[in-house]
C-alpha cells in the first residue's frame, strides 16, 4: 500500500515550509496583512464571536464601510479556514464553529451599515432535497439581505414541489439554490423542468461545493455561480435588465 503523508503535499505546493509547523502557524501566513482586517479574519478562523464583533468595531469606527468588511475580512478568514480544512489540517467542528462567528459578524456589518434600503426585489434561497449543508446558504442569504433584497430562506433539504411552490407564490426576480454533494445536485434539474412546465422562466442562481459550471449550463435557467459574494451582483444585473444568456456570458467562466 502506498504511504501519503499529507505534510509532504503541503510542502509540495508550499502551503508548508519543512517544518513541524501547527494549523495556526500556517494560518498566520494565509491571513490578510492590513493589521484591523487581519485581527477579524483571524477571530473568525479562531472562532472567537465577541472578538470578531470587537475587530469589526475597530475597523468600522476608523472609517471602513462596514458591507465591505463582508467580502474582504469575514470571508477571507473563513478561505483560511476552508484551506486548512481540505488540507486535513482542521477537523468538522472548527469549520462549524467559524461559520458561526463569521454569521456573527455578517450579522453585525449588516446592523452597522448606515444604508437604508427599500426592498429591491424577492428572492428564494434554498438548499436542494436531500442536502442539508445550510452554511453556505445561510451567507448568501445574508448577503443579500445585506445588499437590499428581500429574501425568504426556505432553509435546507427543500423538496422540489415547495420550491416550485414558493416562486409561483412568491414571484421572486431570481432564485438562489445551494447544492454541496454530487449525489442532490440533480434535484436543480427537476426545479428547473417544473419551473419551466409552469411558464415561470427565472434565473435559477446555482452554487456550492459540488456544482459545476458545465452542469448546471445544461438547464435552461440554471447560471452557476462559485463566489457567495456575487449572487448580490446577479442580482443587481438582473434588476437592470439581464437575462440568462447574458448574465451567463457575464458571470460564467470562459
Ligand atoms: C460542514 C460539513 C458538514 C456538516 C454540515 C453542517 C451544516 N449545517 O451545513 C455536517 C456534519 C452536518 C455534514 C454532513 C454530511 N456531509 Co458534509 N461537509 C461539511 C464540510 C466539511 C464543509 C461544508 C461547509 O459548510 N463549508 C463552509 C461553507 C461556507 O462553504 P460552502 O457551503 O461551500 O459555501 C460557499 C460556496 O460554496 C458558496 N455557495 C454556497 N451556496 C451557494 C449558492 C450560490 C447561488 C452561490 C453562487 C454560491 C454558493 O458560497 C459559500 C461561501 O464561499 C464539507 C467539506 C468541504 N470542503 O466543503 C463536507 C462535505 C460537503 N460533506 C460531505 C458528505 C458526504 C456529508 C455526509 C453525507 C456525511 C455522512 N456520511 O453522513 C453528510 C450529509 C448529510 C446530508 N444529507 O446532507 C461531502 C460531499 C461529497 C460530495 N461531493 O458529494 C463533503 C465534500 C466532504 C468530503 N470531502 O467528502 N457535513
Amino acid at each position: 500500500m502506498i504511504d501519503i503523508n499529507p505534510k509532504n503535499i503541503l510542502i509540495r505546493y508550499n502551503i508548508l515550509v519543512e517544518s513541524d509547523m501547527t494549523p495556526e502557524e500556517v494560518a498566520e501566513q494565509l491571513f490578510p496583512t492590513d493589521p484591523h482586517i487581519r485581527r477579524v479574519a483571524k477571530s473568525v478562523f479562531e472562532g472567537d464571536e465577541d472578538e470578531v464583533v470587537a475587530g469589526l468595531q475597530k475597523t468600522i469606527d476608523s472609517g471602513v464601510d462596514p458591507l465591505s468588511l463582508i467580502n474582504n475580512a469575514l470571508m477571507a478568514g473563513m478561505e483560511v479556514v476552508s484551506t486548512l480544512y481540505d488540507y486535513g489540517l482542521l477537523y468538522l467542528p472548527d469549520v462549524i464553529i467559524s461559520a458561526q462567528a463569521m454569521i456573527e459578524g455578517i450579522e453585525y456589518c449588516k446592523e452597522q451599515s448606515k444604508q437604508v434600503h427599500e426592498s429591491k426585489g424577492k428572492i428564494i434561497s434554498y438548499v436542494v432535497e436531500g442536502d442539508i449543508h445550510d452554511i453556505g446558504k445561510t451567507i448568501v442569504t445574508v448577503l443579500l439581505r445585506a445588499n437590499g433584497y428581500d429574501v425568504i430562506d426556505l432553509g435546507k433539504d427543500v423538496p422540489v414541489e415547495e420550491v416550485v411552490a414558493a416562486a409561483k407564490r412568491e414571484k421572486p426576480i431570481m432564485l438562489s439554490g445551494t447544492a454541496l454533494m454530487t449525489t442532490t445536485m440533480h434535484a436543480f434539474k427537476d426545479v428547473n423542468s417544473r419551473l419551466l412546465a409552469s411558464d415561470i422562466n427565472v434565473p435559477v442562481v446555482c452554487g456550492g461545493g459540488a456544482v459545476t459550471q458545465d452542469f448546471i449550463s445544461d438547464y435552461d435557467l440554471g447560471v452557476y455561480c462559485e463566489e457567495a459574494a456575487d449572487v448580490p451582483k446577479i442580482a443587481d444585473s438582473i434588476l437592470h435588465g439581464l437575462n440568462i444568456r447574458k448574465l451567463r456570458d457575464t458571470f460564467h467562466k470562459h
